[in-house]
């Protein structure tokens, strides 16, 4: 899968980068890749927003500047690239993210995530250059790029062989193989601390009672945080 992030920061992503499945997914195959809007900026002194019409308070990321960018990083006119590739405004009021959104985004080919700052975009990036607009949560961040960190680290860890053993991002909390509900409780070494034992049955060797143990657990999960499950 080819990722294409384009921010005023790219540095930070760089840290990113390091991550052990960030790795894992680029000896893979995958790309992540950081178009720097100021490099493209038609404007002087590499200006890309400015103050909103109307009035109020920050500063907008202009139309032109994401045009020229976009158009420097595919040579084609924005408004058809979202035709034939997934083009993603972060944003605060977007579609939430959650473990549907990540697998479907993870069987795409390629994305372009787009980040905003200060007060975000110019509505007409949205309209006319993004395919969609994704939030990681209601509440307000400064800016995208954590946001679009937030969505590649859900999405590439999905990928075959990114976290190293095939079966770990399959039975975890929110994905179908548990209904929707969140993770059963984990533990290891050593099996009693401070009085405080593990479970009996997971120490038992017993695979099918495990299983419906895991089940349960992760079921009664759900309860308690009011019905989360799918199901
Ligand atoms: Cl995608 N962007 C910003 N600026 N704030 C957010 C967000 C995105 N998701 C939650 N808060």
């Amino acid at each position: 899968m080819q990722i294409d992030v384009f921010t005023l920061f790219p540095s930070w992503f760089d840290w990113f980068r390091g991550q052990r499945h960030v790795v894992n997914a680029m000896a893979l195959g995958s790309a992540l890749e950081t178009v720097d809007y100021r490099a493209h900026t038609p404007l002087r002194a590499g200006q890309v927003d400015d103050t909103p019409f109307g009035g109020g308070a920050g500063m907008v990321l202009r139309v032109d500047v994401v045009e020229a960018a976009l158009r420097a990083g595919y040579g084609e006119d924005p408004v058809g690239l979202r035709k034939h590739r997934r083009v993603i405004a972060l944003t605060p009021g977007g579609r939430l993210l959650d473990d549907a959104l990540a697998t479907e985004l993870a069987a795409e080919e390629e994305l372009t995530l787009l980040c905003g700052r200060y007060e975000g975009f110019d509505e007409r990036i949205v309209e006319h250059f993004c395919s969609d607009q994704v939030s990681i949560g209601r509440y307000v961040l400064a800016g995208g790029e954590l946001a679009a960190m937030v969505v590649c680290d859900a999405v590439l860890r999905k990928l075959p062989g990114a976290l190293g053993h095939e079966d770990s991002a399959h039975e975890e909390s929110f994905s179908a193989a548990l209904e929707g509900a969140p993770e059963y409780p984990h533990y290891t070494r050593p099996a009693e601390w401070r009085g405080w034992p593990v479970p009996e049955v997971l120490l038992s060797g017993h695979h099918a009672r495990i299983r419906e143990w895991r089940r349960e657990r992760s079921r009664e999960r759900a309860e308690r945080r009011g019905g989360e499950s799918l199901s």
